[in-house]
This record gives structure tokens, C-alpha cells and sequence, in this order.
């Protein structure tokens, strides 16, 4: 019989994998981490090396990193059409990494208050905020999805970078990714991903507990 863990903390990126798991339609059993010494553990670490969440264990084999956790439910669950067609790979595969490099560098980076030499950039792999959120914002002028008209797993992971970047100020409010994020909000594994989450905050903030 096939199992599947997912080990998370509900205030972490471990909520994107978790809209992930929701859009592929997967049973899981879930296993949440406490910060501090339960994530840095011996037994966590041996999920994940990194002691960082999410992981998910699918029939033995590990998953970490968010991009890769979002390409690998998209191969494992075809049926739900996640994954891209022959013809939307090239789309696929340049954004999803872009999500996973320029994009989620560029964004922790200005929201540390780092930002490279104006000289350096050139050796940056994203070289300055502005290029990539130009970038972004302009593939998305003129398309639904990442991949055109059709939804598939790189909307999870740069959806979510979206997402939470307007929501916390991290990106600029452009009508692109306004429009884009309103899209992918009012998608139904989105509304139960979140709302799994929520709660799990909720009932561990000291106001849920005495609820
Ligand atoms: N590159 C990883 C980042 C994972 C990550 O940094 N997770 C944070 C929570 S959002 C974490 O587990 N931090 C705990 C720690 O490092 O102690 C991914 O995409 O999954």
C-alpha cells in the first residue's frame, strides 16, 4: 500500500507544499514539527538533513525543497494534470527554477535588507529585485498560468511566492500578480489548504488553546 507523509509546521513554506498535496488529491498522513530542537532533532534530520520543513516521505523516498515537493506530486498524481504537457515544459521548467532561484533570492534577500553591489550583479544569479520582478510581472501580462491558459504545479510554487509576497509587501503590487493571485486564491485546494492551516495555527496560538 502506498503512503505518504508530510512532515510541516503550519507557520512555514510548508504551506505551499500543503496546497500542493490538496491540488494532487493525495492522502497523507501528516506529521507536524515544532521550531527549535524537534526540527533540529536526530530524528527529524534524518527526514531532512537541513532540519527544515516541509518533507514528504512518499513510499520511502524523501522530497525536500518546495519546487521540487510541487514537480514531484504533479509526476506522482498524473491524473490530476499538474504536470506539463509536452508542449508546456519549456514554460514550466524555466519558471518553476526561476521560482526556486532568482525569485525566492531576490525577495529574502531585499526583505533582510541585503541588496548586492550595483557592481556585483552581474555575478548575482538574479542580478537586482527590480529585473525579476519585471521579468515575472511580464510573462504574466499576458497569460493566465505560468504555462499559457491551464494550471499545473509551477502555479503552486510561483503562485505562492505571489501570493505571499503581496500579502506581506514582499513584491510590488502590480496589476500582473494582483490578477494572478486572485486567481489562484479562489482555487478549492487553495481555500483547503488554508484553511487545514489556519486552523493549526490557531489552535496553537495561546488564544486557540484557551478557546
Ligand atoms: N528551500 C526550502 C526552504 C525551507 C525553509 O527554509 N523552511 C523554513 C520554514 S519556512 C524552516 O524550516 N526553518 C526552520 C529552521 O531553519 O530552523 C524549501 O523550499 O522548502
Amino acid at each position: 500500500m502506498s503512503s505518504l507523509i508530510f512532515y510541516t509546521n503550519p507557520m512555514s513554506r510548508g504551506q505551499i507544499a500543503r496546497w500542493a498535496l490538496e491540488e494532487a488529491g493525495a492522502a497523507y498522513e501528516q506529521r507536524i514539527v515544532e521550531y527549535g530542537p524537534d526540527m533540529k532533532g536526530e530524528a527529524y534530520r534524518a527526514v531532512n538533513p537541513m532540519g527544515k520543513v516541509p518533507a514528504i516521505v512518499h513510499d520511502g523516498r524523501v522530497v525536500t525543497e518546495c519546487a521540487a515537493i510541487c514537480a514531484y506530486l504533479a509526476d506522482a498524481f498524473p491524473e490530476t494534470g499538474l504536470a506539463p504537457l509536452p508542449g508546456e515544459r519549456a514554460d514550466y521548467y524555466r519558471w518553476m527554477f526561476f521560482g526556486a532561484g532568482p525569485l525566492e533570492q531576490a525577495i529574502t534577500n531585499r526583505s533582510m535588507g541585503w541588496e548586492g553591489p550595483e557592481d556585483k550583479q552581474a555575478m548575482l544569479g538574479y542580478g537586482h529585485f527590480d529585473l525579476v520582478v519585471d521579468a515575472l510581472a511580464g510573462w504574466l501580462d499576458s497569460r493566465d498560468y505560468i504555462c499559457g491558459d491551464r494550471f499545473t504545479a509551477a502555479d503552486v510554487y510561483v503562485g505562492a511566492q505571489v501570493d505571499w509576497g503581496l500579502m506581506f509587501g514582499t513584491l510590488p503590487d502590480r496589476p500582473a500578480f494582483s490578477a494572478y493571485a486572485e486567481r489562484l486564491r479562489a482555487r478549492p485546494a487553495y481555500i483547503r489548504a488554508k484553511a487545514i492551516d489556519n486552523e493549526l495555527i490557531a489552535a496553537a496560538s495561546p488564544e486557540g488553546a484557551d478557546a
